[in-house]
């Protein structure tokens, strides 16, 4: 999940040094620096580099900004035509910044600190591409997908082949794990899931792991609920990031054993401003997740108005549980 950004005043001083939001995430000495903050702080066992997952539209040659306040505005594709002027020339340069972040962190962050890399799955970053923006219903999205299903599958096929590519890249440059996130997935009903969640991932795990068989790979589906168990089955996955909503008794029972999970504390938990209600609900994840292969995290980003000392509070709770 997100671990650096806004709730930390030391990000905010690197932001406000910068002209915009990809300029920081472009610039390989300020987005490393983002990136350890959250690090040295609490110590977390692994390391998110810092970027975004919209760098690829941007990479591929779409007009992408970010508005404060605002969040994310991009030229949208929903013509044959628009979808014909983004290009694979010129992608890795692009993301060349990016790659030199994580060179960096490899050799700044602790041996025993994981370095994650991560892209959006196609589908997530599509939505944000059709779009143009985020979206509270994907209307525009699911009509390509729906109406223009072969226009929308060159789209995806497009987002396969340049996630591959730029994913295979920070592998190279250091990254030890990858999280792919579909923060869009659960929107989809369960055949279209299938065609535009699921087989882009399997399609992405399998190249990753042609090249790289021991990289681990997490994959985030949220919202997907009972979706979970064929994207499990059927991606290849190492290891799933739950959302917030998903009844742990069930992933333990059903995704467990074949993954290890990840997840699932809501976010909002850190900022409610009661510790006692905090505390119950760190215990309830690690006393039903801790006996199987599991990582503690929330079940989104972290959220601007978290205090930095909840974090704390977690960190120490989670490192001090006993069963
Ligand atoms: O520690 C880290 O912060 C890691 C870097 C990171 C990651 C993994 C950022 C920085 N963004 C992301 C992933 C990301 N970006 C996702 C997937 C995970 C999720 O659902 O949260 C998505 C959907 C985006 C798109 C995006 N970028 C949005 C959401 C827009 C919407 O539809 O609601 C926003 C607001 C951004 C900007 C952004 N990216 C990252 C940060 C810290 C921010 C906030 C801007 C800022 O704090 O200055």
């Amino acid at each position: 999940m997100r671990q650096a950004g806004r709730y930390l005043p030391e990000y905010r001083e690197t932001r406000a040094s910068t002209s915009g939001f990809l300029d920081l995430c472009y610039s390989p000495d300020k987005a490393t620096e983002v990136t350890l903050q959250p690090l040295r702080r609490y110590g977390f066992d692994a390391a998110i580099l810092f970027s975004d997952i919209l760098v690829v539209p941007h990479a591929l040659g779409q007009n992408v900004s970010f508005r404060e306040g605002e969040g994310p505005v991009l030229q949208p594709v929903r013509t044959s035509e628009a979808f014909e002027a983004l290009t694979l020339d010129g992608f890795q340069d692009r993301l060349a910044p990016v790659l030199e972040t994580v060179h960096r962190l490899s050799s700044a962050i602790p041996k025993t600190t994981a370095l994650i890399g991560f892209a959006g799955s196609p589908w997530t970053v599509a939505t944000y591409m059709v779009e143009g923006s985020g979206s509270k219903d994907f209307i525009a999205t699911k009509q390509m997908a729906y109406g223009q299903p072969d226009l929308f599958q060159r789209l995806i096929d497009l987002l396969v082949q340049a996630t591959g590519d730029y994913l295979i890249a920070q592998i190279e440059k250091g990254a030890e794990a990858i999280q792919l996130f579909d923060s869009w997935a659960g929107v989809l009903p369960e055949d279209q899931f299938k065609r535009w969640v699921i087989d882009p991932t399997r399609l992405l795990v399998q190249r990753l792991k042609g090249a790289y068989p021991n990289i681990p790979v997490i994959g985030f589906p949220r919202g997907a609920g009972a979706l979970y168990l064929p994207y499990v089955e059927q991606t290849g996955v190492d290891a799933v990031s739950l959302d917030t909503g998903i009844p742990l008794a069930w992933a333990v029972k059903t995704l467990q054993p074949k993954v290890a999970l990840q997840g699932n504390l809501d976010p909002v938990m850190l900022l409610a401003g009661n510790f006692t209600a905090l505390d119950a609900a760190i215990d309830r994840i690690l006393a039903l997740c801790s006996n199987g292969r599991f990582i503690f995290n929330l079940g989104h980003g972290i959220l601007p108005s978290t205090p930095p000392d909840a974090v704390g509070r977690l960190v120490e709770r989670v490192r001090n549980w006993a069963r």
